[in-house]
């Protein structure tokens, strides 16, 4: 078998219509388009960091302030991007088929593309949920779109810009470029938790090493396991690399599911099994995907 499928569009959508119970896998590369950088390769580094490894209850520990900067960042980014056609595509397919999105993405576009609450399953969390890190406080919101979640957070801006008025707010400064001097920032001036008013307010994201949320994990689970075969999985824009989400790609499979890969890099199909996939389409996704599932 080629080691990269084909991107047969005719058999894929005689496939598709012909599928009961179809699950997609999402990653960054969906919301790439839509200006959210990806983790790994181009983009994947903030100032000198690997995105990945703020990403970590370590980081957190070692040094609150940069992580929040991180991630207060990338609230603002996401609250800025605009949803693109793949995740309306998506949304709307949940709305004609049995079909689950499973999203490794925490950047709100894919609710904001209307996709049904239930059959959208986010395996990594949130940035708009907060709680709170101390291991005894089990204080946590969801939906807060606060931005900046505290003003210590709110991004630099450019003074000297000479189109300032007072109409108009100064430009804002690209922090993820480390030519641009990080603001200090004292811990006091972090999130703090209202409940023990003793921890800090942590990103309601799941970081290296911590368990998926559990209620999620399982209703994947009861969907996958169904009497009722899966017919399909498509996986969107993700390295398949992070575990467990990587290995719903294997599951589907083995419960009889084709495998569709939608990816501007031929390196990231899948491996697996004898070989990576039934089909697969490579370029951006939001082109794509809509193109695709018409
Ligand atoms: C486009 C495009 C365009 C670009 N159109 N495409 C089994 C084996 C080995 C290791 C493990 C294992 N099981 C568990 C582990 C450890 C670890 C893990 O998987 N490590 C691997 C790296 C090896 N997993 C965990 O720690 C998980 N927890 C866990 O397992 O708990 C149990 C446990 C506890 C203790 C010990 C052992 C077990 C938790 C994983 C949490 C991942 N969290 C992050 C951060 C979330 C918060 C945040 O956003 O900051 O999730 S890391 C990051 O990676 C983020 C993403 O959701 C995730 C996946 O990345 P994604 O989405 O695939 O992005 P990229 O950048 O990798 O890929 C983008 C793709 O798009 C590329 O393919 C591009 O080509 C493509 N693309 N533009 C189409 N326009």
């Amino acid at each position: 078998p080629p080691l990269v499928p084909p991107a047969d569009l005719e058999s894929f959508q005689k496939h598709l219509n012909s599928s009961k119970r179809i699950v997609a896998l999402v990653g960054a590369g969906l919301s790439a388009s839509s200006g959210l950088p990806t983790f790994r390769g181009a983009g994947g580094l903030w100032r000198t960091h690997e995105a990945t490894e703020l990403a970590t209850p370590g980081a957190f520990q070692r040094d609150p302030a940069l992580v929040w900067q991180f991630y207060s960042y990338r609230r603002h980014m996401s609250l800025k991007a605009h949803p693109n056609r793949a995740h309306y595509a998506l949304a709307e397919l949940a709305r004609r088929k049995d079909f689950m999105t499973v999203s490794q993405n925490v950047d709100g576009l894919s609710q904001r593309a209307s996709h049904p609450p239930s059959s959208l399953k986010l395996v990594h969390g949130s940035l708009f949920d907060v709680k709170c890190n101390e291991f005894f406080c089990e204080y946590a919101e969801s939906n807060n779109f606060t931005d900046p979640i505290v003003p210590a957070l709110a991004l630099p801006t450019d003074e000297s810009d000479p189109t300032t008025t007072e109409a108009l707010r100064a430009r804002e400064l690209d922090i993820s470029d480390e030519r641009v001097t990080l603001p200090e920032l004292n811990i006091r001036d972090l999130p703090r938790c209202p409940k023990c008013k003793k921890g800090l307010l942590r990103p309601g994201v799941v970081w290296f090493g911590e368990m998926l949320p559990k209620d999620t994990l399982k209703d994947i689970e009861t969907w996958m396991d169904d009497p009722r075969q899966i017919d399909l999985i498509i996986v969107i824009g993700t390295s398949a690399r992070v575990y467990p989400a990587a290995s719903y790609v294997d599951d589907a499979r083995m419960r009889g599911a084709k495998v569709a890969v939608v990816n501007m890099d031929p390196a990231d199909v899948p491996a697996g099994g004898l070989y990576a996939g039934d089909w697969f389409f490579q370029g951006d996704a939001s082109e794509i995907v809509p193109e695709i599932l018409k």
